[in-house]
């Protein structure tokens, strides 16, 4: 398993960063790019390193981490939305989206460096961006009162067609049907991708943002929520922040304080009945779905409610321990479709999240029932995509990144 791992991650490689698929998502993709190196930095540290580093590349003056950093050398239609659709090219040329993705960027670049301590230069030369990315997400994106950050469209989430995301976009107006063509149906099943319905919505919101100049001051957002999944993650990386700056000989005082801040506007905001729920800026409440971006807070370090919602995990909505991984959705939840996406099929990137809070929670045995049966799938599914949480059966692409990238990590012994 262990070789067959490195040889997708070689093949996806492009010299300077690792494409996540090369059929279905021939560009570089910023949170891919992050667990990808947590995988890669047990076969080549240099070459963890030139992953963050060539997305740091993309980085806006504004600070933001862009989803996609083009490839110039990949044809402009090859993926849709592509260049032509963003119109967002950097001084140096580079060509990017201009929304983002959850922010494991510095908890990746700490981890890459765990793998080399001897090089600290890495530290040094990554610091300043991964601070500027998260003071754009506190400065920019702190839409509500409550202090978390928010998502301006569901792509940012990283969980794209997340049935958590339903409600909050029937009030966007689809781009039309006949306006742009679809290029991952090409690549991948119908039935496995979003519908065009919601496709429309998402065009739609990516236009209005772009016509804005991808301001947030001057968008009218028809759409942004406080994710718990990006929340947690923004937490994590924000201690990891907190650990570089140690290294570094800084002071970390403000990335824990910060880290503080949002782990309690966390729990008192999105915590109810015993899981994290995603809250709705536009309307106001909470969403009405239970999906496992309500579980990642587990990673969260010192969360207050962490046995609760191990409780919930292992409950009848997601059967931690009983089902393969971790389903996307609430198992029991009427629209649940086990092959679709993100409405309810089990991924590996989640799993290794969950992983690692249940590591640090001390939960021994159930984080290594969870290791096992990832390491398994990886290799069952050929590295795939995403699978049915009941069958194991794989759906989406096979061959993906951090799948290969993520199963590695959980083979080699843990550096944490
Ligand atoms: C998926 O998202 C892209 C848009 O960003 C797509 O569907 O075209 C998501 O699974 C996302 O989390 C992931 O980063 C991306 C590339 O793997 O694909």
């Amino acid at each position: 398993m262990r070789d067959d791992a490195v040889q997708v991650l070689e093949q996806n490689w492009t010299g300077r960063s690792t494409v996540p698929s090369r059929s279905l998502y021939p560009h570089q993709w910023s949170w891919d790019s992050a667990f990808i190196a947590i995988g890669l930095r047990h076969v080549s540290v240099d070459r963890a390193r030139t992953e963050l580093e060539s997305l740091l590349q993309a980085q806006w003056p504004d600070g933001r981490i862009p989803h996609i950093a083009f490839a110039p050398s990949v044809p402009r239609d090859a993926y849709f939305p592509g260049p032509d659709f963003w119109q967002a090219r950097l001084a140096n040329g580079t060509e990017t989206s201009g929304i983002v993705q959850p922010p494991i960027h510095a908890l990746a670049a700490w981890l890459t460096y765990q793998a080399d301590p001897a090089d600290s230069g890495f530290l040094e030369r990554v610091y300043p961006g991964l601070v500027a990315w998260h003071d754009y997400l506190r400065d920019r994106r702190t839409l509500g009162p409550g202090g978390l950050v928010a998502i301006v469209h569901p792509w940012e989430s990283g969980m794209d067609n997340s049935p958590a995301w339903d409600s909050p976009l029937a009030r966007v107006t689809p781009a039309p049907a006949g306006s742009f063509t679809r290029r991952d149906t090409d690549h991948a099943a119908d039935a496995d991708r979003p519908t065009d319905l919601d496709y429309g919505r998402y065009v739609q919101l990516a236009a209005t943002y772009r016509d804005h100049g991808y301001d947030d001051r001057e968008t009218p957002h028809a759409f942004a929520l406080e994710d718990p999944c990006f929340n947690a993650l923004l937490i994590c990386s924000e201690h990891a922040l907190a650990d570089i700056a140690t290294t570094l000989g800084h002071d970390p005082a403000r990335h824990r304080q910060y880290a503080a801040e949002l782990t309690d506007a966390l729990v008192e905001r999105l915590f109810t009945a015993g899981m994290f729920r995603a809250h709705d800026l536009m309307s106001g409440d909470l969403v009405a779905s239970d999906t496992v971006a309500g579980l990642i807070p587990l990673i969260v370090p010192g969360l207050p409610v962490a046995d609760t919602l191990l409780a919930t995990a292992r409950g009848p909505r997601f059967r931690l321990g009983q089902v393969r991984l971790v389903p996307s959705y609430d198992l029991t939840a009427e629209d649940f479709d086990a092959g679709r996406y993100w409405r309810g099929p089990s991924w590996f990137n989640t799993a290794w999240l969950i992983h690692r809070g249940l590591v640090q929670l001390g939960k021994t045995e159930s984080a290594e029932a969870l290791r096992t049966d990832l390491l398994a799938l990886a290799e069952a599914t050929t590295f795939a995509e995403y699978l049915d949480p009941f069958t194991g059966e794989a759906h989406g692409a096979r061959s993906f990144s951090w799948t290969a990238a993520l199963a590695l990590d959980l083979a080699t012994a843990p550096i944490i």
